[in-house]
């Protein structure tokens, strides 16, 4: 019985963090969009494709979110993109507090874009709100083409869906038909681009996609 009210003060802080973030945000005229995804789904090389597609077109930072290392956060700064890392030690995903503390370490003022790179998990991130505008699913045909049924959650809350790997295909059993099928009956309007971040297949619709969220907004 204990255990109840204090999920619930955290859940509470968290929005109360949330929120923080949000006005902050609102303020600076930043759109803030959360990238989740399994492990491996290509997170990181999805925005090794489109940050360089935003240069001169759009000003961009990235939070960086894993359990250890910097190593995400170097290949965004290697771009010249500014970006801060978040280590979250054993947490399965970012909490609104650490987004919060990672904002002082940005110039909001001379970025549109914040993305935030969530730890690689299809479950918690979904289910937290860190105060961004939208979500983004980030899934790879090599994870099967079953997820949106198992993973509803994130498939439902996401404005936005990019299946990576499409070059993967022939060499998987990924029915893409299923995906969609399966998609659409969680969230029948959601865009979806296939991308490969390998041959760049398919990624100029999605980073012009992404650009109309900053003024569409
Ligand atoms: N074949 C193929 N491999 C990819 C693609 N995108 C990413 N990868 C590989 O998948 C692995 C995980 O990518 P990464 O971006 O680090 O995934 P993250 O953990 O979601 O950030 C790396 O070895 C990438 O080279 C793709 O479109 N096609
Ligand atoms: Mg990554």
């Amino acid at each position: 019985m204990a255990e109840i009210p204090v999920l619930q003060n955290i859940l509470e802080a968290n929005e109360a963090m949330a929120a923080q973030v949000r006005s902050r945000l609102e303020r600076a005229g930043v759109v803030a969009l959360n990238f989740i995804g399994a492990p491996g789904a290509g997170k990181t090389s999805l925005l090794e494709q489109t940050l360089p597609r935003l240069h001169g077109r759009l000003s961009v930072a990235v939070i960086e979110a894993d359990c250890a290392t910097a190593r995400d956060a170097g290949r965004i700064k290697a771009l010249g993109i500014e970006v801060v890392q978040i280590n979250t030690g054993t947490g399965c995903h970012v909490p609104a507090h650490l987004v919060l503390q990672a904002l002082d370490r940005l110039p909001l003022e001379r970025i549109q874009l914040l993305i935030i790179e969530n730890v690689g998990n299809l479950v918690c991130p979904a289910e937290l709100d860190i105060g961004e505008s939208g979500k983004i699913a980030v899934i790879s045909v090599a994870e099967g083409d079953d997820k949106p049924q198992k993973y509803p959650m994130l498939f439902r809350q996401c404005c936005a869906v990019v299946l990576n790997k499409v070059d993967l295909i022939p060499h998987t059993d990924f029915r893409r038909e299923r995906f969609e099928g399966d998609l659409r009956t969680i969230n029948a309007d959601v865009p979806l681009f296939g991308v490969s971040c390998r041959t760049g297949e398919g990624v100029d619709a999605w980073v012009n996609w992404l650009i109309g969220q900053t003024t569409a907004r």
